[in-house]
């Protein structure tokens, strides 16, 4: 068949690269960015370069969720039935819970990963038909603290920036966010940027030294929770050294007297003792600000993530007001969003405080606006409940069903005990899922599979404001189906069930295609911010920024040029928050501040990125980074495994030293959640306190202990498997984590060759049934195998070698010195007949020299720390010259580019060589 291609938007974070999809009949083949996209002109990072493997069909039989699935008994099994049937049930419930017990008795909770269409009909399926706001998504725990502080300062949410802007700015100040890794093609224009501008200045506040923070002029590692503290000293600063403009703050702001007697009192020296930095370097960091410009803010979760978020995004919106750093070229508070459609949803009003196209809920007028629109008589003025509230109020029997759309809560809402309260008192939960495996879906009393990226149609908005179109290339797999679908016709059955909402009789739901719910939504925006009435699906063939209205010929870049702002007297507000530390206070019964984010090649919980043993090679296993020191002083080695405990909770992992955090900090990856690890993963220990203007949860702080789990009994196991069952495999480790008191199963390699790890711990011997078990499903049951087994002391290996003499698969069980390098054997494929029963003794250093398996810095290359650094003691010259012998040498960091700062940071760091 011949290879056909669809232009689409990559499915991962807010960048919104633009994608062309290689397909041949039904599969997906291949992928490449797409040369005339403006968000990426051609680039992907690692994610998105891999998103062809992730949808390859061998793994889609393993993962995908293919029919709808009904659950009789919570925590039994599943069994598949009709759509009609699953939809017919669907229905039945929520339309008898809505009778029974008020509209406010059901919570919908989506997800910034939707499609705007796919968002458009549940917002009108809960606000239209059954009449309350209580719809809300995960952009509450991402975006929401960024809309809110939009919203106090500008009048409305909308970034006022766009990418553009990154090659124009002298002074790029870069709070909360890792750009490198989670908005890496970004970070590829930046660099791109300071190239061309070497004058450019990079500002990162950040408390850990990322690879963002280790790239830039100057790096404030600020104690976490202080921002406000520092952009106030910040602004104190301004004021002092004659840096505000004057007559911009007279023009078009208001409030700024109040902002200024706030900062009296953050003066360099009460800001360095408050956030942990230096007096210079605050000094430096206001003086790029407010001298060298333009200035552009690039902000993002360190922000956003808090207990103050509203006021972190208010007190840095402050510097741009007062120094006029806005609408300019180069200049403006830039936002970046982390979805791919989180923009789309607020600008459908998909949350439980919005309204359609930027309405407030608490404006009759608007009110009466968004019910003529739909042809009802009203819609609800009570805002309905946020996210975290949401599944209070489902533990409290409040709430008593829940459908839970494309997120994963069950891995990624913080304080999980709650969540699981939630799930387990609700009397019917939807999961309305691409994936088979989530967390979440194990709480489901019906599944229903949803078609995903490469499959769907629909449109997204990127942090810039910019409209892409999303494409189908390949027909779904099974009896999957798009959202807006499944939501339209869960919506006519619901119509049939309650009162009439629609004056005039007929369905509010008549759609056919996602063009059609589109073109409602455009309607919607009419005279708004966002007014989009000058564009089609046509015309969005060119991916296009709002506002674009009609009789337009393009979209606007730049908002706010002409010192205008969306508020009642056109001018914007300043904003004078207090300063708050976190919710959780460090003190001697929760000493270590923790923190958590993300990896460069995962995304959130891992079910599509999570199939392909090579985007594990860069962070290959759950951890608990913690400065070196921390560990020198507790007397740990790397890979012990620790227990943390939280207010809320306890989980055990390994610890593994790292330069980013400083001591008395500590940092766990948002992914590993209970897919992957023993335990509720990391938001069992994360806190439910969050901002009280936006309601988003401080997921970037926790007060926590650290004690060392004592575990003795040790497995390791790992084996290469054939392609078509690696993920089953894994599910059915993963099924055994309940045996255990430690757990962890990961991949590795490198398509095709795919493995899996698996790690354990108990207090004692682990029983037999366990370790047969594993090896059974390790194919380590039968066959030419190495054994050796001490049933007393619960000893037990097992080794299986490959006709080439390298490692098929072993499993070491009891008292292990060290199994390093007999994994390190297997990974790397080194011949192993040799080492003999060696190989079972699993003694701490191996009877002959094995190569190391590093971590993974490259992933297009397959380039590894070790080979990077052997390279680098023989590249000479200037930096810029040894970066560049290094790509010549070893091809890293020439294909995507997203470990280039990596690269950089170790050129940096290593002895110059000969
Ligand atoms: N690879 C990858 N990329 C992604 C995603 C992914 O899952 N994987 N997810 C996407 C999504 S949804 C989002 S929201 C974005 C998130 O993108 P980012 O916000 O850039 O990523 P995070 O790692 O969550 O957090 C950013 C940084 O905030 C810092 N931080 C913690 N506390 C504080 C504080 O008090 N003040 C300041 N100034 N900084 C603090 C952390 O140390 C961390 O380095 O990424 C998007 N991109
Ligand atoms: N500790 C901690 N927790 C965090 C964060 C943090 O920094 N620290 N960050 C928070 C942030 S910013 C975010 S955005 C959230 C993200 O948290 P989640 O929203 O839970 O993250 P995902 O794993 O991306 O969940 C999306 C789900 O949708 C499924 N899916 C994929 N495509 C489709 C589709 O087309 N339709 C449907 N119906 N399903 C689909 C995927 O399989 C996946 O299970 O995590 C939050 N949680
Ligand atoms: S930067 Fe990477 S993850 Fe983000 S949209 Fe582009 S390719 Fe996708
Ligand atoms: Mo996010």
């Amino acid at each position: 068949m011949a290879t056909r291609e669809t232009r689409s938007t990559c499915p991962y974070c807010g960048v919104g690269c633009g994608v062309i999809i290689a397909s041949d009949g039904p599969t997906i083949t291949g992928i490449r960015g797409d040369p005339d996209h403006p968000a990426n002109f051609g680039r992907l990072c690692t994610k998105g370069s891999t998103l062809h493997l992730s949808a390859a069909p061998h793994l889609a039989r393993q993962t995908r969720l293919l029919q709808p699935l009904q659950r009789l008994a919570r925590g039994g099994p599943t069994h598949a039935i009709g759509w009609d049937t699953a939809l017919d049930l669907a229905a039945d419930r929520i339309g008898s819970i809505v009778q029974a017990n008020g509209p406010e008795a059901v919570g919908f909770y989506l997800s910034g990963q939707l499609l705007t269409e796919d968002y458009y009909v549940f917002n009108k399926l809960v606000k239209g038909l059954i009449g309350s706001n209580n719809v809300d998504t995960n952009s509450r725990l991402c975006m929401s603290s960024a809309v809110a502080g939009y919203k106090a300062t500008l009048g409305s949410d909308a970034p006022p920036s766009c990418y553009e802007d990154l090659q124009f700015a002298q002074t790029v100040f870069i709070a909360g966010s890792n750009l490198a890794w989670a908005h890496p093609v970004l970070m590829r224009r930046l660099e791109d940027a300071k190239r061309i501008h070497p004058d450019q200045k990079w500002i990162v506040a950040d408390p850990r030294r990322t690879e963002t923070a280790a790239a830039a002029d100057l790096h404030l590692p600020l104690l976490p929770g202080t921002d406000v503290a520092l952009f106030h000293g910040m602004m104190h600063l301004l004021l002092w050294e004659g840096m505000t403009n004057p007559s911009y703050i007279a023009a078009h702001t208001s409030g700024f007297a109040e902002l200024r007697d706030r900062v009296r009192e953050f003066t360099p020296r009460h800001v360095a003792q408050v956030c942990g930095l230096r007096e210079d370097d605050i000094v430096q960091a206001a003086r790029w600000f407010g001298g060298h410009t333009p200035t552009l803010s690039l902000y993002c979760q360190g922000l956003n993530q808090s207990s103050s978020g509203t006021d972190k995004n208010t007190a840095l919106i402050n510097l741009h007001l007062a120094t006029g750093q806005i609408g300019q070229a180069g200049a403006g508070p830039f936002s970046l969003t982390g979805q791919p459609n989180a923009m789309g949803g607020r600008e459908v009003g998909g949350l439980a405080n919005l309204l359609s196209a930027h309405r407030d809920l608490g404006n009759p007028a608007h009110r009466a606006e968004v019910a003529a629109l739909w042809g009802v008589a009203e819609v609800p003025a009570k805002p309905g409940k946020t996210a975290v509230e949401m599944f209070q109020a489902a533990a409290d029997g409040e709430i008593r069903a829940l459908w839970i759309a494309c997120t994963n809560p069950a891995q990624s809402m913080p304080d999980q005990t709650t969540v699981r309260r939630a799930l387990q008192r609700c009397e019917f939960v939807v999961v309305q899922e691409a994936y088979a495996h989530t967390a979440s879906g194990e709480h489901a009393d019906l599944l229903l599979p949803a078609s995903t990226w490469g499959e769907k149609e629909g449109s997204v908005t990127n942090s810039e404001r910019r409209i892409s179109r999303v494409r189908a290339a390949v027909p779904a797999p099974g009896q999957a189906r798009a959202d807006w679908v499944i939501a339209r016709d869960l919506a006519r059955r619901l119509e049939r069930r309650l009162p009439p909402r629609s004056l005039d009789g007929t369905t509010m739901f008549p759609y056919e295609t996602a063009e059609q719910v589109w073109n409602e939504h455009r309607e919607s925006t009419r005279g708004r911010d966002l007014d989009i009435t000058g564009l089609s699906y046509a015309r969005l063939e060119q991916p296009q920024p709002w506002p674009y209205p009609s009789g337009a010929t393009s979209g606007q870049t730049r908002l706010y040029g002409d010192g205008r702002f969306a508020t009642p007297d056109g001018r914007a507000r300043f904003a004078a928050p207090l300063w708050r530390p976190t919710a959780e206070p460090r003190e001697a019964r929760f000493p270590v501040s923790l923190t958590t984010g993300r990896l460069r090649d995962q995304w959130h919980g891992m079910s599509r990125t999570g199939t392909l043993g090579r985007l594990f090679a860069h962070a290959s296993e759950p951890a608990l980074e913690l400065h070196p020191q921390e560990l020198t002083r507790q007397r740990w080695q790397a890979g012990d495994l620790v227990q943390v405990s939280s207010r809320q909770g306890k989980l055990v992992l390994p610890v593994q030293p790292s330069e980013s955090v400083l001591p008395a900090q500590a940092f766990i990856a948002m992914h590993w959640g209970p897919e992957y690890m023993t335990g509720l993963g990391v938001n069992a220990l994360t806190s439910g306190a969050r901002c009280p203007q936006s309601g988003q949860p401080e997921l970037k702080h926790t007060a926590v202990r650290l004690v060392k789990a004592e575990l003795p009994w040790q497995l390791v196991a790992a084996a290469w498997l054939p392609e078509d069952c690696v993920l089953t495999t894994r599910e059915r480790l993963r099924a055994m984590f309940g045996r255990m008191g430690y757990g962890s199963c990961v991949l590795f390699g490198r398509e095709p060759a795919t493995g899996l790890l698996l790690r354990a711990a108990l207090g004692g011997p682990a029983d037999a049934a366990l370790l047969d078990d594993i090896e059974d499903a390790l194919q380590l049951a039968q066959g030419p195998v190495l054994r050796y087994a001490d049933t007393r002391s619960g000893q037990r290996r097992a080794v299986r070698l490959q006709a080439d003499g390298s490692l098929q698969a072993f499993m070491l069980a009891g008292d292990l010195a060290s199994q390093g390098w007999i994994l390190d054997l297997l990974q790397q494929g080194q011949p192993a007949a040799g080492f003999g029963r060696a190989l079972l003794a699993a003694t701490a250093l191996p009877p002959l020299a094995v190569s190391r398996h590093s971590r993974q810095v490259c992933a297009c290359h397959d380039v590894s720390e070790d080979s990077i650094a052997a390279a680098l003691a023989h590249c000479s010259g200037s930096a810029q010259q040894r970066l560049q012998t290094l790509q010549e040498r070893l091809r890293c960091g020439t294909e995507c580019g997203s470990c280039l700062p990596a690269l950089k940071a170790m050129v940096q760091t290593a002895p110059v060589g000969v």
